[in-house]
């Protein structure tokens, strides 16, 4: 019967016309108010990958991922479940913990990529059930979340390496596991049953965190036929953007168009907050999800909190990891942390629970969120200033604020009254030489009304370097100032010119630029140096060929390797720069020479997109390094050169999982462009 309803669900939502519906935004913020209240929640990573405890035949630097990064037979890796009994999980304990370090909410892998279930699935064998514990832990784990008054979460993995029917299989077990007859639709109305399980057996649940579905046998049509599982079972369920394939990488920002309330930066903190864009930062403790029994990289517990509060200054949430071991307790590094962060949130919470982007820019010394307490609060808004650097001179100074301050206090020193002077825009907090708190001191300023902050202005130029003339913008967030600037790396004045467009500039210099309103400088300074070059000169004909020379490498990298040093395993001639079509090798690496020709002097921007690393060179130097292990990430490089042809190397490599490689470039300020044949030669 379930198979059928779940059927006819996902029969129904793939038949549905793909439209980029979204719900109301009055639904939406009713939805999302109490994770955007949160602000704070744990990460719970448990499965039978806590057996092996990230050790595999003498390595010792395996995960979550054990199965596929081990190389590990599925019927070996089943067999873990006869080793699976937590006899020492108390899910009350777990919950209590987490609510004493102040999180509002629990996401759980209900099941990873292994495919393993931690709760009683009608619809698998592959379960808790079939382990010595037999004990329901998502049903244990949801009571007892519930009873501290906190959300209960679903992780679930869009990937799966157990089910027959998922697609593709791991490169490395295909021989030993060939696909047969696997149907992916089969496995996609398997997936929707335990989902649907999850969201009718467990009772409210806050957010369903999906993953692993950047596969290319996942995409939107189902992506959006799961969103709507997700709200048709439980319309108040939250849902991640790792539902759909919106995901820009680890970046994890959503594009436009795509399913999915909330971004999932992880391991990452933007740079700065998005208004209006909901985004949680997902992250570790140490170094791993599913325990590891090696890895003592384990963050501070100062580290974590300050991480807290960059996250919660920029409108975003934090998801803390745990990595329970294979008895069900907490590693006492992680439970060590747990308490030290609840010491600090007992004090300073309210800085975080309920509290908004920051409406300063950058602040030298810290953090800060804010809490406007509408008209029926006399219109007052707090500022939580988290101090990072104590002043040694006992004054905090904040630029910019040009609203009237009501008064200020210490949270740390029980609410201990601190003096506020306000002058040329600049407010100066007599907080005293010695910091009663710890990891981030919170001073608490509340001003009247909404408030107002004089964004310093922001520097806009196509590049950091020049071969000409160059236009460059001076903006400024506020409306009502006045750009005023210097060229010469002075500090503005009511004196120097004011900024009534772009300013255009040929020379190196230091371009400094200040707000200033009703005769008086309200913010800080800008300052952005610029260089006058020389552009690199170019050769006057191509090579004999078009495209590029491609020699292939095997290995197994975590960086770009030294390939110039290497012997390739074959080489070929191609067009340009990228992967075919479905391109799916793991360890391997790539490297193109050749000729590029560039059309005319000037400046020019190379935007260099690969998973897993790649590094770009122009005459033997590197213009774009974008290495490392990450899923498609751009990463963007300029470089001053003469018309004519310019030496070129582009180095890539794939560990294991998606593959990625593309090129573009253009003059900055102008379009950007995939690098074809015509412009390359060797
Ligand atoms: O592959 C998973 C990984 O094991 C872990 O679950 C993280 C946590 O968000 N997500 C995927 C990597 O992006």
């Amino acid at each position: 019967m379930l198979k059928q309803f779940v059927r006819a669900v996902v029969a129904g939502c793939l038949a549905a016309v793909p439209v980029f519906a979204q719900p109301a935004s009055g639904d939406d913020d009713a939805r999302m108010e109490w994770w955007r209240e949160a602000r704070f929640g744990m990460f719970i990573h448990w499965g039978l990958y806590a057996v092996p405890a990230g050790e595999w035949e003498g390595q010792t630097r395996h995960a979550e991922w054990i199965r596929t990064t081990a190389e590990i037979p599925i019927d070996t890796y089943d067999g873990f479940r006869g080793e699976f009994n937590p006899v020492e999980f108390d899910a009350e304990a777990w919950a209590e913990m987490a609510a004493d370090a102040g999180m509002r909410y629990i996401v759980i892998t209900t099941k990873h990529h292994d495919g393993f279930a931690l709760f009683d699935s009608a619809v698998s064998e592959f379960d808790i059930m079939s382990t010595p514990f037999e004990r329901d832990i998502m049903a244990e784990l949801s009571e007892a979340t519930r009873a501290q008054g906190l959300k209960m979460c679903w992780y679930h993995s869009i990937m799966d390496w157990h089910h027959p029917d998922y697609l593709p299989r791991r490169g490395w077990e295909e021989a030993g596991r060939p696909a047969g007859d696997a149907d992916m639709d089969r496995y996609v109305a398997y997936l929707f049953n335990q989902v649907t399980e999850l969201l009718t057996k467990y009772g409210d649940i806050g957010v369903m965190w999906f993953d692993g579905e950047w596969e290319a046998t996942w995409n939107h049509t189902y992506g959006e036929a799961l969103y709507k599982l997700c709200r048709g079972l439980q319309p108040g369920v939250i849902v991640n953007n790792r539902v759909d394939k919106g995901r820009g990488g680890m970046g994890g920002m959503s594009d436009e168009g795509y399913f999915g309330d909330f971004g999932t930066p992880e391991q990452t903190i933007p740079a700065t907050g998005l208004p209006g864009v909901d985004w949680e930062t997902c992250m570790t403790m140490n170094d791993n999800w599913g325990y590891n029994s090696h890895d003592t990289q384990w963050k501070s517990t100062e580290d974590l909190v300050r991480k807290l509060c960059d996250i919660a200054s920029k409108g975003g949430n934090f998801l803390l990891n745990v990595g329970p071991k294979a008895d069900g307790s907490f590693p006492e590094e992680a439970i060590d942390r747990l308490r030290e962060i609840g010491d600090w949130m007992d004090i300073n919470g309210e800085s975080i629970h309920g509290t908004s982007a920051s409406p300063f820019g950058q602040l030298p010394w810290g953090r800060c969120t804010m809490n406007y307490h509408g008209e029926e609060h006399r219109a007052v808004t707090s500022l939580y200033f988290h101090v990072f650097d104590w002043p040694s001179s006992g004054v905090l100074r904040v630029e910019g604020l040009g609203s009237e301050a009501i008064g200020a206090s210490l949270l740390a020193d029980a609410g201990r009254e601190v003096g506020v002077v306000q002058k040329d825009g600049v407010t100066y907090l007599q907080v005293g030489t010695a910091n009663p708190g710890e990891y981030a001191t919170v001073v608490k300023l509340d001003v009247k009304g909404m408030p107002i902050v004089y964004q310093a202005p922001t520097i806009e130029a196509a590049a950091g370097i020049l071969v000409g003339p160059m236009e460059v913008s001076l903006v400024s967030a506020s409306p009502e100032v006045m750009v005023r600037y210097t060229l010469d790396g002075t500090e503005p004045t009511t004196a120097s010119p004011a900024a009534e467009g772009p300013v255009t500039i040929s020379d190196s210099c230091t371009l400094s630029a200040r707000s200033f309103h009703e005769g008086r400088a309200v913010s800080t300074t800008t300052r952005r140096s610029f260089r006058l070059v020389e552009p690199r000169p170019g050769r006057m004909s191509g090579g004999g060929e078009s495209g590029l020379l491609c020699e292939v490498y095997a290995g197994d990298w975590e960086t770009m390797p030294d390939l110039g040093a290497m012997t390739p395993a074959e080489s070929r001639t191609v067009a340009s720069v990228g992967l075919p079509e479905k391109y799916a090798r793991e360890r391997v690496a790539h490297r193109y020479t050749g000729l590029l020709r560039v059309p005319a002097d000037g400046v020019y921007r190379f935007a260099l997109t690969s998973d897993d690393g790649s590094r770009l060179l122009l005459g033997g130097e590197v213009v774009v390094d974008n290495d490392g292990l990450h899923s498609a990430e751009t990463r963007v490089g300029v470089a001053a050169l003469a018309a004519g042809w310019h030496p070129v190397t582009v180095e890539w490599f794939n560990k294991t999982g998606g593959a990625d490689l593309s090129l573009k470039m253009g003059l900055v300020g102008g379009e950007m462009g995939v690098v074809g044949a015509e412009a390359l030669s060797h």
